[in-house]
């Protein structure tokens, strides 16, 4: 293992609403239970644009973003005994502890140390590998930052997951398609013949629409204000797809009077989250998985509580990440779930900027960031 820091490329958002830059920045070598891999590619996330807007907090910058990626090993710390160099890994943003209150409760998901270390945009001990030559620290996203040609991950945030899948799709199993599929599974546990509406179909959201059909489940409406999200959905198993507009409700109505048995909410508004609430069935499930802006208030009429209908987070899948991962690009590598076709955008580290323009702006599904090609199985592409 190189005692040295490294230098890489790496795109680093100095402010809130500030457009991503990429700079030549020093990452210190792993500690004992980090792990450095070089990433091959990294999908932009809407989470991603929420950090940089400001909408999860102030005093989260200067940083390096990205939390959605995959890579191959190059060192590890000598108490890491999971993966050796060369392996490949795709990320998992919450390197659970195994030990705090929720860990234990089989909720590792939401371990509560790793949460205070992502906020605090360090890395498990508290301490950042990223800085400026001139010495300025700067902080990780998530414990992951991979908008950058290598990072530091602590050793539960590198997941082996084999040679089946080329990486720039592996890319997008730790966190799309975990979170996506494991809402469906795991939150919801929807079950076979269940009706379900999904509300929001980018790259999240299109991972709701596959989680479902996986799931068996009956009619699966997509719900998007975007044509071109909704023949992505149905292309995934949506059965029928509704552009969304003033009268969503009830059109919704219209579809499946009796209302749903699950409803997704898949981009982190309140009206679009109090409209899963209002098209469910009585006993029904709304999913909230879209993360809105703090402050955001979201409210509902209590009388409805008597119909016994639920509303619930999904983070992250709801699950063992690191345990599902594997399972999960082992689906997709069978073509049980698409990846390449929800990717719109493959472009290298310097369009980043870009990406971050067409998520806000409502454009394209995912794009991916190709780092290395070699690695990634696939060119960057213009436009
Ligand atoms: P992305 O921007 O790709 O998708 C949002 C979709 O919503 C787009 O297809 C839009 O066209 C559509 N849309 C926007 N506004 C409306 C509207 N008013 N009515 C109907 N459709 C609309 O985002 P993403 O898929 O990357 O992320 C979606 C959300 O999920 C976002 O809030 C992100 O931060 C969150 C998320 C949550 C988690 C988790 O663990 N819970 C993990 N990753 C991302
Ligand atoms: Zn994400």
């Amino acid at each position: 293992m190189s005692a040295r820091a490294v230098e890489i490329r790496a795109a680093v958002l100095e402010d809130k609403g500030a457009p991503l830059r990429v700079e030549t920045l020093l990452l210190d070598p792993p500690r004992h239970d980090e792990v450095l891999v070089r990433v091959a590619a990294a999908g932009v996330c809407h989470s991603d644009l929420h950090l940089a807007q400001g909408h999860l907090g102030d005093g989260r910058w200067p940083v390096v973003l990205g939390h959605e990626g995959a890579g191959v090993v190059e060192a590890a710390g000598e108490s890491v005994t999971h993966v050796r160099p060369g392996d490949r890994v795709a990320f998992c943003f919450v390197p659970s502890c195994g030990e705090c209150r929720m860990c234990v409760a089989g909720r590792p998901h939401l371990c509560e140390p790793a949460a205070d270390r992502s906020l605090a945009g360090t890395l498990m001990d508290g301490t950042s590998r990223l800085r400026r030559p001139d010495g300025t620290p700067i902080k990780h996203f998530l414990t992951v930052s991979c908008f950058a040609e290598r990072c530091v991950v602590p050793a539960a945030g590198a997941v082996p997951i084999g040679d089946d899948l080329p990486l720039w799709q592996a890319a997008l199993v730790g966190c799309g398609v975990v979170t996506g599929v494991g809402a469906v599974r795991n939150a919801a546990r929807v079950a076979e013949g269940e009706s379900v509406c999904v509300i929001g179909c980018g790259g999240v959201g299109l991972q709701v629409v596959s989680g479902a059909r996986l799931a068996r489940a009956g009619r699966i409406v997509a719900v998007d204000r975007d044509p071109a999200k909704l023949a992505l959905a149905r292309a995934r198993g949506a059965t029928e797809v509704l552009e969304a507009g003033r009268d969503a409700r009830a059109a919704l109505r219209e579809r499946l009077p009796g209302g749903f048995d699950h409803a997704f909410e898949v981009i982190g508004r309140a009206d679009t989250m109090r409209l899963a609430w209002d098209v469910l069935r009585p006993a029904g499930q709304a999913t909230i998985v879209g993360i809105a802006p703090a402050g955001v208030e979201l409210s509902l009429r209590a009388l409805d509580l008597l119909s016994e209908k639920t509303l619930r987070g999904s983070y992250y899948g709801s699950a063992d990440v690191a345990a599902e991962l594997p399972a999960l690009v082992a689906l997709a590598a069978a073509g049980e779930i698409d990846l390449a076709g929800v990717v719109s955008h493959v472009v290298g580290l310097d369009e980043i900027e870009e990406a971050m323009g067409r998520l806000r702006r409502g454009e394209g599904a995912r794009t991916v960031v190709v780092m290395d090609s070699d690695l990634a199985g696939r060119e960057p592409q213009d436009g």
